[in-house]
Order: C-alpha cells, then sequence, then structure tokens
C-alpha cells in the first residue's frame, strides 16, 4: 500500500479551511526513502520469481519500495496505521454516542460512488439528516454535486495522497457537526488499494464494484474486498450490452470475503436500490440504539456517583 512512500502528507487541504501538516508521519521516518539506490537493491530479497514473473508482495512488508528494507517499510506501516488507528477510534466513539451511522465508500475511480450518493440522498434525506465527506485528490466536484442535493458536504483534497485518514474525518466531524440519529457518508479517493488499510472510524466500508471493471477485480485487489461489509455492483443497466458475469463477480468476491452484502444497483436506473436503503434503515437504525445504550448507561452512573456521594456526606457520617 502507499505507506511504502507515505505519500502526499504535505498536500493534504480541507476545503476552507488551512492546510493540513504532518499528521501522519509526525516521526519523519517516511521521508528515510530517498535514493537508496547504491545500498540496497534488494534483487535477491524483495521478490519471489514464479517462472518468469516477479512476486514483490511475498516479503513480510508485502510490498516493495527503492532503497527500503523489509523490515524498515513494516515499522514504517505500523507506525504510520497506528497513529491512524487512535484517530479512528475517536471518530468511532463519537459516531456512537451520537447514533451516527457511518459508510466508507471505497472504489476505483468511475465506479460510480457519487452517482450512488446522489441518488441515495435523493431517496432518504427527507426521513433522516445526512452528511458527506468528499476526497478527491483534486477539484470540489463531488462535494458540489452533493450540495446540488440540498445536503451539506466537506471536500477533502489529498493532493497526491491516495486516501482519507482518521484524522481528517476528525476534522471533518468537526465542521459538519453531523446530528443525532444521522447518516454520515464518506466517498473515499477512487482508488481500489491503499484505503483499505486505514479506518476511519466508520461503521463499514462499502466497496463498489462496476460491471464495466471485469469479474475478476476482486481477486485482484482482494484487500480492500475484504475490508468492506457491503459490496454495491453498480451500473447494472448496463448488463444488457457487456459479457459481464454478475455471478462471477459475485462468487469472486465472496471467495475472498464469504461474509460480504451483496447488492446489485444501477445509479442511473435505480434498478436495486430498495434492498439497499433497507439496509441502510436497519443501520440507522442499530447505531440509534447504541446511543440510547450510552445514554443510559452514563444516567446510570451518574446516579451511582450521587449516591456514593450522598451517603459520603450525609449528616453522621
Ligand atoms: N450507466 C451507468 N452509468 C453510471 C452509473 N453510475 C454512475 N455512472 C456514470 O459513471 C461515471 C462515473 O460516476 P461517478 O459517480 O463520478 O463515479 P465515482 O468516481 O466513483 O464517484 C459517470 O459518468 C456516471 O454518470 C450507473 O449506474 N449506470
Ligand atoms: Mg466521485
Amino acid at each position: 500500500m502507499c505507506t511504502v512512500c507515505g505519500c502526499g502528507t504535505n498536500e493534504v487541504s480541507i476545503e476552507g479551511g488551512a492546510h493540513e501538516h504532518a499528521h501522519v508521519h509526525a516521526d519523519g521516518t517516511v521521508h528515510t526513502h530517498r535514493h537508496g539506490h547504491d545500498h540496497e537493491h534488494g534483487h535477491d530479497h524483495d521478490h519471489h520469481a514464479h517462472g518468469g514473473d516477479l512476486d514483490y508482495g511475498s516479503g513480510p512488508a508485502h510490498a516493495h519500495a527503492p532503497g527500503l528494507s523489509q523490515a524498515r517499510m513494516v515499522q514504517i506501516e505500523q507506525d504510520i496505521l497506528s497513529k491512524n488507528n487512535g484517530y479512528a477510534a475517536k471518530n468511532r466513539a463519537h459516531f456512537d454516542e451520537h447514533g451516527i451511522f457511518a459508510l466508507n465508500l471505497v472504489s476505483s475511480p468511475g465506479s460510480g460512488k457519487t452517482a450512488l450518493l446522489v441518488r441515495t440522498i435523493e431517496r432518504l434525506k427527507d426521513q433522516v439528516a445526512i452528511a458527506v465527506v468528499e476526497g478527491d485528490q483534486q477539484t470540489a466536484n463531488d462535494a458540489e454535486r452533493i450540495r446540488a442535493t440540498g445536503v451539506p458536504a466537506l471536500q477533502i483534497n489529498t493532493g497526491k495522497g491516495c486516501h482519507l485518514d482518521g484524522h481528517m474525518i476528525g476534522h471533518a466531524i468537526e465542521r459538519l457537526a453531523p446530528a443525532e440519529d444521522s447518516l454520515f457518508l464518506i466517498e473515499n479517493v477512487g482508488n481500489l488499494v491503499c484505503p483499505a488499510a486505514f479506518d476511519l472510524g466508520e461503521q463499514h466500508k462499502v466497496a463498489i464494484l462496476s460491471v464495466t471493471e471485469g469479474e475478476d477485480k476482486p481477486l485482484k485487489y482482494p484487500d480492500m474486498f475484504r475490508a468492506a461489509d457491503v459490496l454495491l455492483l453498480n451500473k447494472c443497466d448496463l448488463l444488457p450490452h457487456l459479457a459481464f458475469d454478475a455471478d462471477l463477480a459475485e462468487a469472486n468476491a465472496r471467495r475472498v470475503n464469504p461474509n460480504l452484502t451483496v447488492f446489485r444497483v444501477s445509479a442511473s436506473s435505480g434498478q436495486g436500490m430498495d434492498a439497499w436503503l433497507d439496509w441502510l434503515a436497519a443501520g440507522l437504525e442499530r447505531q440509534r440504539g447504541k446511543r440510547v445504550e450510552t445514554v443510559a448507561a452514563l444516567k446510570a452512573r451518574i446516579a451511582e456517583l450521587e449516591r456514593q456521594l450522598a451517603t459520603r456526606y450525609s449528616p453522621g457520617n
């Protein structure tokens, strides 16, 4: 994944705000990979050869960067991900306390994330409060597409970065201040690799695969389909015009993740959207339940503390 180069960590800008610096690579380690050509080619260590093919994913880091040892890469990745996980845990606690159902939409560019969001928002916006985070390397185009529906959206531009992280989403929560019992939709940067590794504090990652991309993508990019709980197979309106085998695509996705829930949908025609919306409604209800539980637990704790105080300071004690 992209932590092999720590890419783009200096170029993040959140719409309407100041530039962000050095939150991922606070220990500075990600810059140590420059120009190691003379010492560590690692031709004999970092890859296995199968016949004439090269496999750079077989070492402990499951990746390769010129001039970086596998051990160093593993260390860098662990540093970055553990910091990210701290931010993600805070986001998740916030979502649970406030009954917010948060989803992280991940896919390759162009599979229809924004189109699906717009279609989903149009169907739901009168029933539930919704806020959207849009991640792209450049432009605020997608946030503008969402705002056109009347729902608040925040664009995050990641510069050369190829994924959103937990820290960025923490800022997005501050900016958007999502309502209690609301739906918080995050469209990640179009990329079938890096966003898989980064927890944002969401309840679920939702992978989108469109029928023009080929049935084999879950096998080629298994991390993403393993990290997701739901797969939206989009652009099903095009199936009559294609040789795409939707059953095979689903079977491939379930090979890497047997627990995947799959919906066949079309953002263009609206087909299949009812089942997806039912799934969303169930998730919203679950999160609302979590908030009520959290509040009840807090009230019980306060009552208990008050009882202890009263005992301690009652006359005669
Ligand atoms: N035929 C068809 N086209 C779609 C569908 N969903 C999205 N598209 C088109 O696919 C292109 C990319 O969509 P977009 O929502 O920008 O994808 P994103 O990059 O994943 O956000 C656009 O031209 C959409 O109009 C769909 O269900 N059917
Ligand atoms: Mg988009």
